[in-house]
This record gives structure tokens, sequence and C-alpha cells, in this order.
């Protein structure tokens, strides 16, 4: 019993060492009217791929811009509009059965025409979409490349939006854009649940006791 708790332990500490990315989006090539349910390019172990999508609300009408990810339509004029007509950009990650996620930041690329939104926020699911994770109000810039720390886990899963409002015109243009490298990027550690670590562990002490006995 001992050494499987000093097993558990080194396990432990292992898997919440340091922070790593958890799943990125690279847009060269692809759009949200040819791929509007995209998944992940790069996708860390324990992470499910088929769950692992950036998508649009309902309320946004998907643009075929190559290498963009986003659309027009947005027509609200403040956040609960957007909120209640669904106008967002979504991304959604999902670990494996028995893991749960620890999300420590989210980075991603932006722009928008000039008729595009001028407001923004984005929330998470892990509070129901209340709290501003990364807010911009009277965007003055066209473009945006935001890096943002956050404070999530205990979930197996979570889905981030992008809720803008305040577009000069139907025809405003809210999108990821593709720059050097991947556009979307979310940081953070996949954590073994209690059961999922105690089966790591008996699995490593048989071993040790197989190696001990046949040695
Ligand atoms: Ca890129």
């Amino acid at each position: 019993m001992k050494n499987l708790l000093v097993v558990m332990s080194v396990l432990v500490l292992a898997v919440s060492a340091h922070a790593d990315l958890l799943a990125g989006w690279e847009l060269t090539g692809i759009n949200a009217s040819a791929n509007p349910v995209f998944t992940g390019t790069t996708v860390a172990a324990n992470i499910t791929l088929a769950g692992t999508v950036l998508s649009l609300g309902s309320g946004v009408t998907p643009s075929g811009t190559a290498s963009t990810f986003g659309g027009t339509s947005w027509g609200a004029t403040d956040y609960a509009g957007a909120f209640a007509a669904n106008e967002y950009i979504s991304w959604f990650l999902q670990a494996e059965a028995g893991y749960s996620l620890s999300v420590t930041n989210v980075r991603f690329d932006f722009e928008k025409t000039p008729a595009g939104i001028s407001n923004l926020v984005v929330q998470s699911s892990f509070d129901g979409f209340t709290a501003n994770l990364f807010a911009s109000n009277g965007m003055a810039n066209t473009t945006v490349s935001p890096s943002f720390g956050v404070n999530l886990s205990g979930s197996n899963s979570v889905e981030f939006r992008l809720y803008g409002w305040n577009a000069g015109s139907a025809a405003g243009v809210a999108r990821f854009r593709n720059l050097a490298g991947e556009d979307l990027e979310i940081q953070g550690t996949v954590i073994p649940e209690p059961g999922t670590l105690a089966l790591m562990g008996l699995s490593l002490l048989g071993l040790a006791i197989l190696r001990r006995k046949l040695g």
C-alpha cells in the first residue's frame, strides 16, 4: 500500500508539473462555410479529437473567405442580444473518459472588417457563460491577437464562446484569421481522475512486483 501511494504521488507530480498545448487550430486552407465543424489540428494525449471543435453559433452566417473562420450577420446591439441570438464563435474541448481538464491560457488571432463588430467578450461553459475571460469594447483596431490566462478546472469538457455585437452593418465580418503558426490555442493540463490514477498506479505496482519475481 505504501508503494502504491508513492507511485500515485509520483504520477500526480508527473501529470500536473506544467501546462501543455491541449488543442490548436491551424486555419490555412479552411473556412467556416466549407468546414462548419472544424476539429483541432493539434490535439494532446487524452483529449478527444472528435470533441475538439471550432464552430459558429446559429446566428452567424458562415463566411467562405479562405483561411479564416467566422462570418457575417452580427445583428445584435448589446451583449444580451448577441447571447439571445446565438451570435458567437465557439471552440469546444473534451477530455477522454476518466480525465478532467485544467485550462490555464487561451490565445487567438482575430480580425473584423470596418463594418464588423465593435464589442466582443469571451466566456466559458464553466460558469454557464457569465464571467468575461477577455473583453474588447469600442474596438479601434481591426485585428487583435489576445493571449489571456484563465483558471478553469474540474470538468471533463469546456466550451468557449466569443460573443460580438454593434456591427456597422449585417455585411460586417468578424472571424479568426490566419497568421504564422496555429491561430487558436488552448493551454493547460489533462488530469487523470482518482479512479484512473489508481488504475495507473496499480498497473505500475503490478509491473514492479512482476519484475521483482522474475528477477
Ligand atoms: Ca496559421
